[in-house]
C-alpha cells in the first residue's frame, strides 16, 4: 500500500473529493497552510493499494488547475528597518503537489 499526500488549492477541493467519491477512492481532507504564501490550501491523504496509484495521480492531474496568484510582499526601505512599503508579486501555483510513501502497515480498530 501507499500514501498519496497531495496538496491542492482549496478551489479545487470539493470537485477534487467528489471525484474520489465517484471513483471509490477513500480519502481525508485536511485544511493547511502554505509556508510561502501563507494562505489556505487543502491536503488529502489518500490510502490506497499499489496497483490504484496511477488511477490516483490520474484524478488529481484532472481536476487540479495550475493558478498565478498575487501577494503583496513587503520591502524595507532604509537600513534602520523603519520604513517599509509592498509591491505586488506573481506567483505561479501549481495543480497539486503530490508525495507520494510507502505504507508499512495500516489498522482499522
Ligand atoms: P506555498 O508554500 O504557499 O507556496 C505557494 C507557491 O509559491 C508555490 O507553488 C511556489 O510556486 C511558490 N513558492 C514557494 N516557495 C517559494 C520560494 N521560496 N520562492 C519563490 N516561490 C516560492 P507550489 O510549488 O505549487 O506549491 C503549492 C503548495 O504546496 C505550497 O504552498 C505548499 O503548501 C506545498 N508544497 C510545495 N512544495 C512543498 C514541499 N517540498 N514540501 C511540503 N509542502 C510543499
Amino acid at each position: 500500500m501507499k500514501l498519496i499526500v497531495a496538496i491542492v488549492h482549496d478551489d479545487d477541493k470539493h470537485v477534487l473529493e467528489s471525484e474520489f467519491r465517484k471513483n471509490k477512492i477513500p480519502s481525508t481532507r485536511l485544511s493547511s497552510t502554505g509556508s510561502f504564501l501563507r494562505s489556505g490550501n487543502t491536503t488529502f491523504l489518500i490510502g490506497i493499494e499499489e496497483s490504484r496509484v496511477d488511477e490516483v495521480l490520474e484524478v488529481i492531474k484532472k481536476n487540479c488547475e495550475a493558478r498565478d496568484e498575487v501577494i503583496t510582499a513587503p520591502i524595507n526601505l532604509d537600513v534602520n528597518l523603519e520604513m517599509s512599503t509592498a509591491y505586488p508579486v506573481n506567483v505561479h501555483v501549481g495543480g497539486a503537489t503530490v508525495f507520494i510513501l510507502p505504507i508499512e502497515e495500516m489498522f482499522r480498530f
